[in-house]
Formats: structure tokens, C-alpha cells, sequence
């Protein structure tokens, strides 16, 4: 299988740890698209959103979303699934995994509004609009983390990877302050080897 990506889509890395997570890095080949440019020109040949990531596998079917390639993935193994059949647990985790996606959709709005346009096409509402999006959404989560170990673990897993690109994109937002559960658990949940491996370094 072949795993089309960019390194530091939060999407992407969700795949990705998961990836590890179940010890099926060495059937994936991780083709990362070199820049945005060939990211747009690539995609839609696989995805008509034209989105990473997409998953294409061996017989050339391509699946895409992350919450439907990760699905696909938990398919795989035999091990704790990521995706419980369990109706209590599943939708909850389902519910997270929603959240924390949207909140990861609100923050990739904000960096578009913010740094990829001339600046007086900035306008600070639309941004400040989303942000207030990714608050509500992380003290939401926040509330969440004393359950975190009973709801299933593709929730929690997707709400690491949203922090991780709200980090990296709006390193100066204060969200720890507000969220200390959620902070203390995130330190935490970055020592796991899977998240090491795909962490996003910006180059200096
Ligand atoms: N809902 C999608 C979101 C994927 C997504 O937004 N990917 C971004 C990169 S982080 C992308 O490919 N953006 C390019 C575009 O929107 O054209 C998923 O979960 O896979």
C-alpha cells in the first residue's frame, strides 16, 4: 500500500501513528508530495477533493478521508482496535474524533486566511472567527480527558494530532492555560514512540 502525504498535516499523522501503532509500517510505503503545488496538481488524481491523505492499495483502489482510512486500517490488525464495535464506546469515540477534526479543519481555515495571502486580503475577523472555533472545541475536549481511557482510541488519538498542528501553526495561543487536564495528557501522550516518529520539525 501506498500512503500519499505531506508531514505536517495533522490528517496525515493520525494515519500515520496508527500505522505504527499496529505494526503495519512496513506494508505502507509513505509517498511524501514534495510542496503544496504538487500537492495540488497530484490529488485529484487520487481524491476529487484533491486532499491528503489517500491510501492506495495494492489492487489500486484508492480510500480517502482519514477517519475512512483509518477504519480501513483497524481492519487490519487483531490487536485493540481503534475503532470499538461496541455502540456506547464507538459513538463516543466517534463523536472525538469528529471534534477533534473540526477543530483541526478550523485551525488549517485560519492558516489559509493568515498566511496564504497578500496582507491586506487578511482579514482578522475570519480568522479570529475559526479560533474561537478551536477554543471552544479544546475546552470541550478538555472536559473529556478523565474518560479518555474509556472511549475507544481513535478520539484521543485524533485530538493529539490536532495539537500538534496547532502548535505548530499558532504557537503563541495560550490554550494550556485554559486546558490544563488536556495539556497534562498531551505531554504525556507525545512520549508514545508513534508520535515521536512522526513528529513535524520545521525547518529554521
Ligand atoms: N477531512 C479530511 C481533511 C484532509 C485535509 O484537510 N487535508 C489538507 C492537508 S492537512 C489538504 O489536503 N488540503 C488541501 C486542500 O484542501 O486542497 C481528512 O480527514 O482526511
Amino acid at each position: 500500500m501506498k500512503l500519499l502525504a505531506r508531514p505536517a498535516s495533522p490528517f496525515v499523522r493520525k494515519v500515520r501513528v496508527m500505522v505504527h501503532e499496529i505494526g503495519l509500517g512496513e506494508q505502507i510505503e509513505e509517498i511524501m508530495l514534495a510542496s503544496p503545488e504538487e500537492m495540488v496538481s497530484e490529488m485529484p488524481k487520487y481524491n476529487p477533493l484533491g486532499k491528503i491523505p489517500a491510501l492506495i492499495l495494492d489492487d489500486a483502489t484508492v480510500i480517502y478521508e482519514s477517519k475512512v482510512i483509518c477504519e480501513y486500517l483497524d481492519s487490519l490488525h487483531d490487536g485493540e482496535k481503534f475503532f470499538p464495535a461496541e455502540f456506547d464506546v464507538r459513538w463516543k469515540t466517534l463523536l472525538l474524533q469528529g471534534l477533534a477534526d473540526g477543530i483541526g479543519e478550523a485551525v488549517i481555515i485560519a492558516v489559509m486566511n493568515k498566511f496564504n495571502r497578500p496582507e491586506k486580503f487578511v482579514y482578522e475577523p475570519a480568522i479570529s472567527f475559526q479560533l474561537e472555533k478551536v477554543e471552544r472545541g479544546l475546552l470541550e475536549v478538555n472536559g473529556q480527558v478523565s474518560d479518555f481511557d474509556k472511549l475507544g482510541r481513535i478520539g484521543p488519538l485524533s485530538v493529539a494530532c490536532t495539537i500538534g498542528y496547532i502548535d505548530f501553526r499558532f504557537p503563541n495561543l495560550s490554550w494550556r492555560d485554559q486546558n490544563q487536564e488536556l495539556a497534562k495528557w498531551y505531554s504525556a501522550f507525545c512520549e508514545l514512540p508513534s508520535m515521536k516518529a512522526t513528529e513535524f520539525i520545521p525547518k529554521k
